[in-house]
């Protein structure tokens, strides 16, 4: 399985294609249509969100709400484009307008210019943006629409926004209640303390970062490998979740916190319980030697600040090669809630490839076989 996405933040439209779903796949485009939703919410999002109302619009490998097996295509109109026809058409545009050349210290802006051979950074940005994403959480939904059928369930929430952390432990049914919450967070005082800390900060034309916890329920032991290093699921999961615009950090299990405890401390004593293998402890997050262990997959993900400050930072004019104030016309505060969404979809993604690399399977039949089969 595997995804290619195409599209400018400002373009026409954005575009996904996925090769390698099995047919006979129900695919739930209102539960795709609601993750877009949620991925557009969340306290301290900007201008840009009132514009755009995203939907998916499958144009092939589908019928019928199932799949064919052949490749599904789709679409997220952006509906700013309108806006942006003058400036930003393939047809012929005029590029004179809407030049971006005060490069955003923290943003593609600088290095790509550089690289590309642009004067413009606008020719960079326009991909660099995480505009792209909507189209890694549609297809990530899809790629929830198999785990569904094997069982295999995911979420999370927000654990800190800009220093602000929500202190508590949760089970995973407790994780749903999140994504009804203004910031995803599950401990309402420390969401009012980031609620008011994102109103200072918007109001200083400054930007917040956080950290993100993603879960995943029901997958069996095994998947992922301790043979090659490439074929490892935490490599292959923290990969999917640094591809995500402003990851900055990545963690499995205990994390960063393994190397200040002893080993006593940190590794899960192992026991058998109703006849099953089981941990004391979930420290290892679910992944040992590369390999999924039965027990909850635990994953968290550090989002730096975004670079678009409506204050702006020193910088360097690209055209002039003077000292200047970095662009900001209009910026997200923060976007912790739908970087939230972004690493369950990004999540689900990887570890559908992991499984279907796995399994095979032409048909859902098949693939649902396999994986009973498997202890
Ligand atoms: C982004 C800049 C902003 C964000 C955008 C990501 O867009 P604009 O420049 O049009 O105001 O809102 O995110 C989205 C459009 C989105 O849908 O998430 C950037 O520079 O990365």
């Amino acid at each position: 399985m595997k995804l290619t996405t195409a599209g400018e933040s400002h373009g026409k439209t954005l575009v996904g294609i996925i090769e390698g779903l099995p047919s006979n796949l129900p695919i739930d485009i209102d539960f795709i249509n609601g993750r877009l939703a949620l991925r557009q919410s969340g306290y301290g999002r900007g201008g840009r969100q009132k514009i755009e109302s995203d939907k998916i619009e499958i144009l092939s490998g589908v019928r019928n709400r199932l799949t064919l097996g052949s490749p599904l295509a789709f679409q997220i109109v952006n509906r700013d484009y309108t806006n942006w026809q003058a400036v930003m058409a393939p047809e012929g545009a005029d590029t004179s307008l809407r030049q971006l050349t005060r490069v955003r210290p923290g943003h593609a802006d600088l290095t790509g210019v550089i690289k590309y051979d642009q004067t413009d950074a606008r020719n960079i940005l326009e991909r660099a943006s995480a505009r792209e994403t909507a189209v890694r959480v549609a297809a990530g939904s899809i790629a929830m629409c198999y785990l569904k059928e094997l069982g295999v369930s995911i979420s999370g929430y927000v654990k800190c926004v800009c220093g602000v952390e929500d202190k508590g432990v949760y089970s995973f049914e407790e994780l749903a209640a999140a994504k009804s919450r203004p910031l995803f967070m599950l401990d309402a005082v420390a969401e009012r303390d980031a609620m008011d800390l994102i109103d200072e900060l918007k109001a200083a034309g400054d930007t917040a970062g956080g950290i993100v916890e993603i879960r995943v329920k029901g997958l069996k032991s095994g998947f992922g490998s301790c043979m090659q290093y490439s074929t490892k699921l935490d490599a292959i999961l923290c990969g999917a979740m640094m591809s995500v615009q402003a990851i900055k950090g990545v963690e499995v299990g205990m994390g960063f916190a393994v190397a200040r405890n002893r080993g006593s401390a940190v590794h899960d004593e192992i026991y058998i319980k109703d006849g099953k293998y089981a941990r004391a402890t979930n420290n290892a997050g679910g992944i040992e030697g590369g390999m999924s262990n039965g027990e909850e997959i635990v994953l968290r993900a550090a989002m730096k600040p975004i670079p678009t400050l409506m204050k702006g930072l020193n910088t360097i004019d690209y055209a002039t090669g003077r000292p200047a104030t970095a662009a900001g016309e209009r910026s997200d505060v923060a976007a912790i809630c739908a970087c939230e969404i972004i690493l369950e979809s990004v999540v689900a993604m990887a570890l559908a490839e992991v499984i279907s690399n796995r399994l095979g399977g032409d048909n859902l039949k098949e693939v649902k076989e396999r994986y009973s089969l498997l202890p």
